[in-house]
């Protein structure tokens, strides 16, 4: 492989909250890098996972639903959303059977004057019925100026290999951005933090996974074990009775799951300490925000 022929570029997945985003960008890396749920608005943040080859570096970024703001929090995931407009060689916009284009007018007339090659993705076609994807394909081809549709099942890895041929297709020339043996720009901890984050919107209800944020007060990794001491903040007062439980059962249960899921991903003998504590309306605050992680 000489310097001349070498890709490289960025290529940004971006949709609506819940159409399966972080499935398909770790069916495309073939890591567990995102974490998933069947909630809404699981991602908070700007994820890379990169794809080295001999001949080419492609970086992914999985990113949060696009919505309509109604917290600080809200702003700063849509900062990452627009952002990843701005820097991508190829955009790859990712819909469901079911979603519409409410509330997302406005940044989808932006991606579509970008100028960047968009290909679009319609996901979780195991569950197309009649002619739903038909009708779907319909209505996104006469909304979003696509280069190309591509109907996939993310979670049945349907389809995968196309979307990776047509980025292929469209990465220009360039040497890669980041060393060939990473895998993402992110450190451990953060890593840590989202898979606790994870078993808290897989085990709770309602508002609570939204009211919800981890930070790793310690991450010690030792021979044989890493030692990882997590906080996790509500809230309101009475959110830290719901995450404890009854006879702190419920919290438990999310530590077991949390600590089989961070031995998977580090594989490595964990052991997981958490605190509750309360950080009054933390997604309004843009100071706490900041302390949290999230800059724009
Ligand atoms: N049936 C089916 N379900 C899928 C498919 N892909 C993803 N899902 C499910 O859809 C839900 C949302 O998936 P995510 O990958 O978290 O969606 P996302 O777009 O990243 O969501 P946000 O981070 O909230 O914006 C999860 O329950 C997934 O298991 C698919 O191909 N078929
Ligand atoms: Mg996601």
């Amino acid at each position: 492989m000489t310097e001349k022929t070498h890709k490289a570029g960025f290529v940004n997945i971006i949709g609506k909250p819940n159409v399966g985003k972080s499935t398909l960008m770790n069916a495309l890396v073939g890591e567990r890098l995102s974490i998933i749920s069947s909630k809404a608005q699981t991602t908070r943040h700007r994820i890379l996972g990169l794809m080295n080859d001999e001949n080419y570096q492609i970086v992914f970024s999985d990113t949060p639903g696009m919505l309509k703001p109604k917290y600080e929090l809200h702003k700063s995931m849509m900062s990452f959303v627009n952002l990843s407009l701005e820097d991508a060689d190829v955009i790859v916009f990712v819909t469901d059977l079911f979603e519409t284009e409410d509330e997302i007018q406005e940044v989808i007339e932006k991606m579509n004057a970008s100028g960047v090659p968009i290909l679009l993705v319609i996901n979780k076609i195991d569950l197309s019925k009649d002619n739903k994807l038909e009708e779907t394909t319909h209505y996104w081809t006469e909304r979003i100026k696509a280069d190309t549709v591509i109907p996939i099942s993310a979670t049945e890895n349907f389809n995968i290999e196309r979307i990776l041929q047509e980025i292929l297709d469209r990465l220009p020339v360039h040497p890669p951005y980041y060393d060939k043996e990473e895998l993402t720009d992110r450190p451990e901890r953060f890593f840590a933090s989202e898979i606790i984050r994870e078993k808290i919107f897989t085990n709770y209800k309602k508002e609570i996974p939204y009211s919800t944020e981890v930070a790793i007060d310690q991450f010690i990794e030792e021979d044989k074990i890493i030692r990882i001491r997590a906080l996790i903040f509500v809230e309101r007062s009475s959110q830290k009775g719901i995450i404890i439980g009854e006879k702190g059962k419920a919290l438990k249960k999310v530590g077991t799951e949390a600590r089989e899921a961070l031995e998977t991903f580090f594989n490595k003998k964990v052991f997981l300490e958490t605190h509750v504590k309360v950080e009054d309306d933390w997604r309004k605050n843009k100071n706490k925000l900041r302390k949290f992680g999230y800059d724009q």
